[in-house]
């Protein structure tokens, strides 16, 4: 169903703004114990409109939030990132939308890519005006760590139990980090080539930065997030290449990125917890 309906949600544009911080958030008690039944995430859930999307019903939100997440064959971790995810961000009055990018060729992964899909369907769905781009697998432990853009591109998984809540390295850009649309513009999104894992978020960093940018991080302490534990997935192996595309990463990215992205659209379904968009994104030959 190419032809599905944009996102249309009735607004009361009489409603008072949204206050900058929400009311009554705090940490969350995070377990990662059970398998989670998507009927009932979906009972717990019961304001969301079809394809994964809602917004305040008491007041306008300030940003109008994409969440991307790339995706191929996690369904276990799609579940428990929805069970955690909806309720935190509704508590934090966003106005938002689910994006799950499934590559659907079984060759080497492309988060990066997939990434730039997610953008550019989204932003026909509805007049987004921030991008949050977030690995399936982090689920923040407080509350207060607000997914929302800022003046500068944002780094939000600066503080995750895997590295035990630091940097493993200051330019580290991976797992979770918010654009504006604009900013993201301004970066021309993601690079197109990085198949395989590693190197495409430290990539975006430099974008940022060669764009005169800087990047801003949440406090550590709010930031803690957990990482649901796992093996590298088959397709997703390291193929050697980065660190020499990252060095070029100034010169590329005004031709490698939303400007060249091509792709072909296999699906986009709205479920009740999320928009699936299924992609034929090549396999980099
Ligand atoms: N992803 C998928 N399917 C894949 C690969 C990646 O959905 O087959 C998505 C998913 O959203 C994931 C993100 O891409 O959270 C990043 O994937 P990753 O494998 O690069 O990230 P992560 O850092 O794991 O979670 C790296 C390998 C860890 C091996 C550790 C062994 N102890
Ligand atoms: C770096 C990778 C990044 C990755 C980071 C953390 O080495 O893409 O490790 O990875 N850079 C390169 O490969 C050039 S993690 O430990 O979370 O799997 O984000």
């Amino acid at each position: 169903n190419k032809l599905r309906k944009r996102v249309s949600l009735d607004q009361d544009e009489n409603l008072p703004k949204c206050p900058e911080i929400p009311p009554d958030l705090g940490p969350l008690d995070i377990k990662f114990a059970y398998n989670m039944s998507l009927l009932k995430i979906i009972s717990q859930n019961p304001n969301l409109q079809p394809g994964g999307h809602s917004r305040p019903k008491y007041c306008t939100a300030l940003q109008k939030i994409a969440i991307i997440i790339p995706f191929r064959n996690r369904e276990s971790h799609l579940r428990t990132w929805l069970y955690y995810m909806h309720p935190f961000l509704q508590q934090q009055q966003a106005d938002y939308g689910v994006y799950v990018v499934e590559q659907t060729e079984d060759t080497l992964f492309n988060r990066a890519k997939l990434m730039n899909v997610g953008y550019s369907v989204a932003i026909k769905d509805y007049n987004y005006t921030c991008f949050i781009f977030t690995d399936v697998d982090i689920i923040p432990m407080d509350g207060r760590n607000l997914f929302r853009c800022s003046d500068n591109p944002r780094h939000m998984a600066n503080s995750v139990d895997k590295f035990n809540f630091k940097l493993p390295y200051n330019d580290i850009f991976g797992g979770i980090v918010a654009f504006t649309k604009e900013q993201f513009i301004k970066v021309n999104g993601f690079s197109n080539v990085f198949w395989g894992w590693g190197g495409e978020d430290d990539e975006l960093f430099q974008r940022v930065v060669a764009m005169g940018m800087k990047v801003e991080r949440p406090d550590q302490t709010i930031a803690r997030s957990k990482m649901i534990s796992h093996k590298r997935d088959p397709g997703n192996e390291s193929t050697g290449k980065s660190f020499h595309l990252i060095k070029k990463a100034h010169e590329r990215l005004h031709k490698d990125g939303l400007n060249s992205l091509i792709y072909t659209i296999i699906s986009i379904t709205s479920h009740k917890l999320y928009t699936k968009i299924t992609v034929d994104i090549g396999n980099g030959e």
